[in-house]
């Protein structure tokens, strides 16, 4: 793509971000659920070839650049996507899309842009919206569960907040406590079991699917923390690449109610 046309995608993308609401309500359907992608163009293309169609709603958990060695083809084609297919595709925000609201590292594909469109990139990407919650139970989202008093409290998260913070940055660990504190080396916030079954509970929800931390148990609490990866980024943690389908039309309790596909 020329300078021109990557300006009026993201031109396009943010408006249509813009309209949508931070927590996306999903009521009917075979919902697909998509983990970190991370420069996997190959499996994006596979995803969006083989599930979208008919009744069809993709939802893609965040993390689509840095890593992976076609950060720019993957979050190019994913915008495309849903400026063509807007109630049909769902872009979440991950930690690697909000490099507005502070550097890490490695970002080799923030890095990798100069400033005018490192600029444009960040401001489209930091209007992504956070997360999916359907009537059968599941929330999803890019990492851990938010501190809000009720569901629609996501609506008002804003990027930069601990809410946000919470979402995109955080790990579940299989400990007992609530807030476990920050981990040394990565500076993500750590989160237990304890404030899983509080804040899932608060919220009325049975499920989490959600992506970000490759090291993570597939299942966690009880199968009811899904943890699904769809990049080759990580294959010494994670070999295949798997999805997660769930049919709004059946009751979901837990992760044997969720079909976990490879691709
Ligand atoms: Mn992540």
């Amino acid at each position: 793509m020329t300078r021109k046309e990557i300006k009026g995608l993201l031109n396009e993308a943010e408006k249509r971000f813009a309209s949508e609401a931070k927590l996306i309500l999903l009521k009917s359907g075979k919902v697909i659920f998509v983990g970190d992608t991370h420069g996997d163009l190959e499996a994006t293309e596979k995803i969006i070839h083989r599930y979208l169609k008919s009744k069809n709603k993709l939802v893609f958990l965040g993390d689509y650049v840095d890593r992976g060695p076609a950060s720019l083809q993957n979050i190019n084609f994913l915008l495309q996507q849903k400026i063509e297919h807007p109630d049909s595709l769902y872009l979440l925000m991950g930690n690697h899309e909000c490099y507005a609201m502070g550097s890490f590292h490695p970002a080799d594909f923030w890095e990798g842009l100069d400033a005018e469109l490192r600029q444009r990139y960040s401001e489209a990407l930091s209007r992504l919206p956070l997360a999916v919650s359907m009537p059968n139970g599941i929330i999803a989202l890019h990492g851990a569960l938010p501190n809000v008093s009720r569901l629609e409290d996501i609506n008002k998260i804003e990027p930069g907040s601990a809410e946000w913070h919470q979402i995109t940055w955080g790990d579940w660990q299989e400990s007992a406590g609530k807030f476990l504190g920050m981990d040394p080396y990565s500076g993500r916030p750590q989160f237990g079991r304890g404030w899983f079954k509080e804040i899932m509970s608060r919220l009325g929800k049975n499920v989490l699917i959600r992506s970000h931390q490759p090291d993570a148990p597939p299942t966690m609490y009880g199968k009811r923390c899904l943890t699904i990866f769809t990049s080759s980024a990580y294959k010494h943690y994670v070999p295949e690449r798997t999805i997660a389908v769930v049919d709004l039309k059946k009751p979901v309790n837990g992760a044997d109610d969720i079909e976990i596909e490879t691709i």
